[in-house]
């Protein structure tokens, strides 16, 4: 029950109440919320405070909206740690998800001039694109476009990249020794290509990503641009001093 006596505000002890039954199972992931109507007869409060309890937990995202069906318990955002350079595949199976991939483009162009001074181009612009919507358990999580010099990777667009890893290729079959990359993160909103391949609404909060990776002699050998889903992601990283 809330507690209608303390200086808590009611909508405040919902939100804690409900956050809670989420954390302990209580409410799994998927589950439909009990209406607004419900939750208001259940606690005994109105149902602005019931509905200002939710629309928080929506905006926090534990909590999503679907139209015409109600709101149901979201699922948990993947905590992306930033010091570690790690693949897609990798980053899923230590969370013990599958990775796969949907790739929509291979091709060969001429690198963008912001690109080609990205990647150290200068003779040999070329570079060979991989455009991927990235999954974790058949859902989509991210969208990638890479874009690696021709000229180090001669055959690279002729290889599967469905369920496959481009870091073990590289690695394997290239003998890069990936080493460290330079990344930017920005705040966006998808435009409705990126929103249908993510399967969000077109305008969604998303992260853009940029990537420079780096050899171990310190020459870059990709640049990759994507976006991930901002309901689905959130950024960790330890600070010390
Ligand atoms: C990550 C990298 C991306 C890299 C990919 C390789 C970010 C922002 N990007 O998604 O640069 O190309 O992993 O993944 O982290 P793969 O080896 O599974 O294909």
């Amino acid at each position: 029950m809330l507690n209608k006596n303390i200086p808590i505000p009611l909508y405040y002890q919902l939100k804690e109440k409900l956050t809670q039954m989420i954390q302990n199972g209580e409410m799994p992931v998927g589950s439909l919320v009990p209406s607004e109507r419900e939750l208001s007869e259940r606690y005994g409060i109105s149902r602005m405070t019931v509905r200002q309890a939710l629309g928080e937990l929506v905006k926090e995202g534990l909590l999503v909206r679907e139209q015409g069906k109600g709101t149901f318990v979201a699922e948990p955002k993947i905590n992306q740690g930033l010091l570690k350079l790690t693949s897609f595949s990798e980053d899923m199976r230590s969370r013990g998800m599958e990775p796969d991939s949907r790739v929509k483009a291979i091709y060969v162009q001429e690198a963008p001039p912001m690109v080609a001074s990205a990647l150290g181009l200068s003779s040999e612009k070329r570079v060979v694109i991989f455009e991927r919507v990235r999954l974790a358990d058949n859902k989509p999580m991210a969208l990638e476009i890479s874009h690696l010099p021709l000229a180090k990777f001669p055959e690279l667009d002729k290889e599967d990249l469905h369920s496959a890893s481009l870091y073990k290729l590289l690695e394997d079959k290239y003998n890069v020794s990936i080493h460290h990359a330079r990344q930017t993160i920005e705040v966006g909103l998808s435009s409705s290509v990126e929103s249908k391949y993510l399967g969000i609404r077109s305008k969604s909060p998303v992260l853009l990503i940029e990537r420079i990776t780096f050899d171990a002699k310190d020459q870059p050998f990709e640049f990759v641009k994507s976006v991930y889903r901002g309901d689905r992601y959130k950024l960790q990283v330890e600070l010390y001093r």
